[in-house]
């Protein structure tokens, strides 16, 4: 077994009697009450699901196993000659919460290696999809695929309860090892008439990921950052919440993720960050040629909300203030192309859209997302394609709620199975002041 595994295993049998005495001994212990604009508003900050892999506090943003963003890019062991962790390192911490040695961060990347290997029918069924298909239903179809290899799954019948978060891990740990090269592949395979580049053996998934995309330093990094901050928010959001209810009826990891990752290509969440270059690539037109100004983009801001649309990258379900990731991606910029003309564009977005927002007064946090900096360091090195976007958060996604199903297993969390109501139900309710 390795390291990851027998420490993984350790710190699920000391978590264990934490969930067994809440749930024995506390279960009736009110923690929150439910408004009926939660109940038609989507569940919104109902104190329903439990994580302790990443937590979001709408003002301070994400902590991975409690540490920010800054905090987890200092603690975690770097790749030789880059400035970011790598992903194999950020694995191990999110799975177990410890920082790994270098020594248990080789150890994942030789584990990792040895999973790698993406079997030949699901390049065939890639090649096979219609040639308009969207980048994100290839991957997700990929990841289904390969259902049909989950260890989970085969051995279900035989498997305790206690050990389903044994063969939920090896499934989760083969699919993050396998999906740089599915991603890299369908990149290639849509965009670069199927010149394929082979993965490389020995380099860390980020520098592979770079290599096999075929696009050089400082792009392993840019991957290693952008993997990890995609990674995980807290279980409510879509993806993670997709992957959650779906694992939680015992289907296996693919099953799991390719549901997750459905949820991730929609436009209010992970295709946000392609909606953003679509939006500033429509603004560049209708200024043919011109300066963009405060002015100007003032003016498309409010083109976009006068025609019944949302902006791009801007709002969040629970942050209430600039997006961490955000800024995260924004130091990033400034060091590495400070200059750069969609950079400066996306600064001057910055600068006026909070505005506009809050003039427009309907969203309760007019402060950007993640996606609203992401596509312009792709852009930069060179990956116009922006449509493909969301696959780079699919990637990084798979680790934080591939994690998380392995942690649900491990803790017997049950079905998913929330109570609905009707309509004259909540009228009754609202007539009387409340569920008498
Ligand atoms: N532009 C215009 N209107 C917006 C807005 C934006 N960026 N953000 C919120 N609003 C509107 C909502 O559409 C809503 O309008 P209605 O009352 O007419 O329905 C109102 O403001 C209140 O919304 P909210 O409570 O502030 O926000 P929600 O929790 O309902 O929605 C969203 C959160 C992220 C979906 C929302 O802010 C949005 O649509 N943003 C733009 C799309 C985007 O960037 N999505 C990515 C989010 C981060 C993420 O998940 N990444 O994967």
């Amino acid at each position: 077994m390795t390291r990851l595994k027998s420490l993984l295993l350790e710190k699920i049998q000391e978590h264990r009697p934490r969930i067994q005495k809440l749930t024995k001994e506390f279960a009736d212990v009110v923690i929150d009450q439910v408004t009926i604009s939660q109940t038609i508003g989507g569940a919104r900050d109902i104190h329903s699901l439990v994580t302790d892999i990443s937590y979001l506090d709408p003002q301070e943003g994400i902590r991975f196993r409690g540490k920010n963003i800054p905090e987890t890019f200092a603690a975690l062991p770097k790749a030789a000659g880059g400035e970011y962790p790598t992903v194999e390192a950020f694995w191990f911490f999110l799975l177990t919460g410890d920082i790994p040695t270098q020594a248990e961060t080789d150890e994942v990347l030789a584990d990792f290696q040895s999973r790698a290997k993406v079997p030949p029918y699901v390049f065939e069924v890639l090649r096979a999809m219609p040639k308009d298909s969207h980048p994100m239903a290839m991957l997700s179809t990929a990841v289904l695929a390969m259902q049909k290899d989950s260890i989970f799954a085969s051995k279900y019948h035989e498997t305790k309860k206690n050990d389903y978060w044994d063969t939920m891990y090896e499934d989760a740990s083969n699919l993050v090892a396998r999906l740089p090269e599915i991603a890299a592949f369908i990149y290639r395979l849509k965009y670069k008439n199927g010149d394929i580049i082979a993965p490389k053996p020995g380099l860390d998934m980020g520098a592979n990921f770079a290599h096999m995309m075929g696009i050089a330093k400082p792009y392993d990094d840019v991957a290693r950052m952008y993997f990890i901050l995609h990674s995980d928010h807290e279980s409510g959001n879509v993806s993670a919440h997709a992957t959650h209810l779906v694992a939680s009826a015992l289907s296996d990891a693919f099953y799991s993720f390719s549901a997750g990752l459905n949820g991730l290509a929609g436009p209010l969440h992970g295709l946000a960050n392609q909606e953003v270059l679509d939006w500033i690539m429509g603004f560049q037109k209708k200024l043919n040629g011109a300066e963009p100004t405060e002015e100007n983009v003032k003016q498309a801001l409010w083109d976009t909300l006068n025609s019944g649309h949302v902006i791009p990258g801007y709002g969040h379900a629970v942050l209430r203030r600039t997006d961490p990731r955000y800024t995260a991606q924004m130091e990033f910029c400034l060091k590495h192309l400070p200059n750069d003309p969609l950079f400066k564009l996306v600064n001057t977005i910055y600068k006026v859209a909070p505005g506009v927002l809050t003039e427009q007064g309907k969203t309760k946090n007019p402060w950007p997302n993640v996606d609203a900096q992401s596509g312009v360091i792709q852009w930069y090195y060179g990956l116009k394609e922006y449509d493909f976007y969301t696959v780079l958060f699919g990637v990084g996604r798979a680790l934080g709620v591939l994690a998380n199903i392995t942690w649900d297993r491990a803790l017997g969390y049950p079905l998913e199975r929330p109570k609905s109501v009707t309509t004259a139900m909540l009228e009754e309710w609202a007539a009387k002041g409340g569920r008498k």
